[in-house]
């Protein structure tokens, strides 16, 4: 069966009052995600990796020369769904409960928080993404390059993501990626869905 493309979360043009337009989401999600999707089912068609979950063929993949493209483009696939979910209109700003004080024990306060994950989502060189993870009961901050993601590294849980592809801001914000990662944080950053998934 064909690895299919998530529908997004919310309509195309639901992030436009929070600094992210609908003309991104024809870009990103219409023609950068989904050319993921079919590059991945032409590479994996006829071959023991189209019956697999996404999650194992990301798995099974990483680190194999031989099959760069498919992890490449199956991480995209899966990063790119996770990446939507990890917005929502009106986000943004600091958590409550119990996510305010895992973010406290992690990192010291909020603003330590948004300290540290400006910085890995800045310093991120070229391609890449920034992460929330929960490794070993804590809360951590940290980057991949190009397709790279948690579910390759042992024990990390993926909270939450922010994509720092160029392709992911030059609409909205040009080559501001400080702006864009500002953006994130203040307006769009989904802390529940960093709740469901430290619950899952
Ligand atoms: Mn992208």
């Amino acid at each position: 069966m064909a690895f299919e493309q998530a529908p997004l979360p919310y309509d195309m043009s639901a992030l436009e009052p929070y600094g992210m337009k609908g003309e991104t989401f024809e870009y990103h999600y219409g023609k950068h995600h989904k050319a993921y999707v079919d590059n991945l089912n032409k590479l994996v068609a006829d071959t023991d990796l189209a019956d697999k979950s996404l999650e194992e063929v990301i798995k099974s993949t990483y680190g194999d020369a031989t099959k760069a493209g498919i992890f490449n483009n199956a991480a995209q696939v899966w990063n790119h769904t996770f990446f939507w979910n990890s917005l929502k209109p009106g986000g943004g700003g600091s958590p409550s409960g119990e996510l305010a004080a895992k973010i406290d024990a992690a990192f010291g306060s909020y603003d330590k928080f948004v300290e540290a994950f400006s910085n890995a989502a800045a310093t991120q060189f070229g391609s890449g993404w920034a992460w929330l993870v929960e490794e070993n009961g804590a809360l951590k901050v940290t980057k991949t390059p190009n397709a790279e993601n948690p579910l390759v590294h042992a024990g990390q849980k993926p909270l939450l993501t922010l994509d720092v592809w160029e392709h992911a801001y030059y609409i909205d914000f040009r080559n501001a990626r400080p702006a864009y990662i500002k953006n994130y944080l203040e307006n769009l950053l989904n802390w529940d869905f960093v709740a469901e998934n430290l619950a899952a």
